[in-house]
């Protein structure tokens, strides 16, 4: 009986490996890059950031401009990224310099460039870049402007994290 039991678990073990190295492989094969636990693409047409946001939810269900919650993960995205400025998921829309994620994570990072967010020469700028300043840090700027930006979804935990495309 026991043997019958731990032969069993086996059997599930493996097979819930195998489906899991699966989902990862159709995930990579669509085009998203792991990192941990969320996949992420990167849309080169510049796109106003509201644009941008409705882009991602549209690409896949719980798709949204992505989230930072760390260096290494704001340095995967911008290696993802090739180094252009995108918009991230980042705006004080709602209340001037109260920042939220748009995907309705916590609000635990942060990486901005010395001086911002600056709502720079008295101008409302109620949503977020990274690069602009050619590093990993961050600026708030005009929401209707135009860049290239990355998408972000929570999905099933990658054995290796990997740039796609
Ligand atoms: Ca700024």
């Amino acid at each position: 009986m026991m043997r019958k039991i731990t032969e069993l678990m086996l059997i599930l073990a493996v097979v819930f490996t195998a489906g899991q190295a699966a989902d990862e492989e159709s995930w990579c094969t669509t085009g998203w890059s792991c990192f941990f636990s969320a996949y992420y693409k990167f849309v080169s047409t510049p796109l106003s950031w509201v644009e941008a946001e409705l882009h991602c939810q549209k690409l896949i269900p719980g798709g949204h401009l992505a989230s930072l919650h760390s260096l290494e993960e704001q340095q995967f995205v911008l290696k993802l990224s090739k180094n252009n400025v995108i918009w991230i998921g980042a705006s004080d829309s709602y209340k001037d310099r109260t920042f939220f994620w748009t995907d309705g994570s916590a609000w635990d990072y942060e990486n901005w460039h010395s001086g911002e967010p600056n709502n720079f020469h008295g101008t409302r700028e109620a949503c977020v870049n990274s690069y602009y300043f050619s590093d990993d840090t961050w600026n708030d700027f005009i929401c209707t402007a135009k860049f290239p930006f990355t998408c972000k979804v929570t999905g099933p935990s990658c054995l290796t994290n990997q740039i796609v495309g």
